[in-house]
């Protein structure tokens, strides 16, 4: 297992589109693994390969209090959304920035799992927020893509001041 490093706003790799993965082999399970060792560490409720800078579908979650509802989406489709919801969103590449942003309240989502199988998930609240969060990485879109300009400049201003007195 190992921890991966995150990938930081405005990095332009996040803005790479993720490719679908063709087969599922033990190099995609590892990635899974070590996705899911570096999400628990960080700690996030979910995390897409498009932020450790590898550009295949892959996507883990897990929204449980006890950490231990691992979701591991291989090549996700979204298949039906409805509703509306606003939920205030993180993300472990925008550290330390919160904000609301307005989504489907439901999503069926049409995914891999690790044994090659398809898999539809019902997804309502935080979890068709958290999937569809991590969708958009693979899409090359992050949050914050969602707010006005003006706070984007802000939020890259205030990014740059954090880098240089951490530096
Ligand atoms: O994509 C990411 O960087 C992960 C992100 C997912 C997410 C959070 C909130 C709304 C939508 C998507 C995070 O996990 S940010 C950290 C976070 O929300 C959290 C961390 C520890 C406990 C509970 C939440
Ligand atoms: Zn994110």
């Amino acid at each position: 297992m190992a921890l991966l490093p995150i990938l930081r706003f405005p990095d332009p790799r996040l803005k790479k589109i993720a490719s679908p993965v063709e087969k599922i082999d033990d190099g995609i399970r590892r990635l899974a693994r070590d996705m899911a060792e570096t999400m628990y560490e960080a700690p996030g409720i979910g995390l897409a390969a498009t932020q450790v800078d590898v550009h295949r579908q892959v996507i883990v979650i897990d929204i449980s209090e006890a950490r231990d509802s691992l979701l591991v989406l291989v090549n996700p489709a979204i298949v039906a959304r409805d509703g509306v919801q606003v939920c205030e969103e993180g993300c472990l590449s925008v550290p330390g920035i919160y904000d609301k942003v307005t989504r489907a309240e439901h999503v069926k989502v049409r995914t891999l799992t690790l044994d090659g199988s398809e898999q539809d998930i019902d997804a309502h609240g935080l979890l068709a927020v958290c999937i569809q969060h991590e969708m958009d990485h693979l899409q090359g879109k992050v949050f914050v893509d969602h707010l006005s300009q003006l706070k984007q400049t802000r939020i890259k201003t205030k990014l740059a001041k954090q880098a240089r007195e951490t530096a």
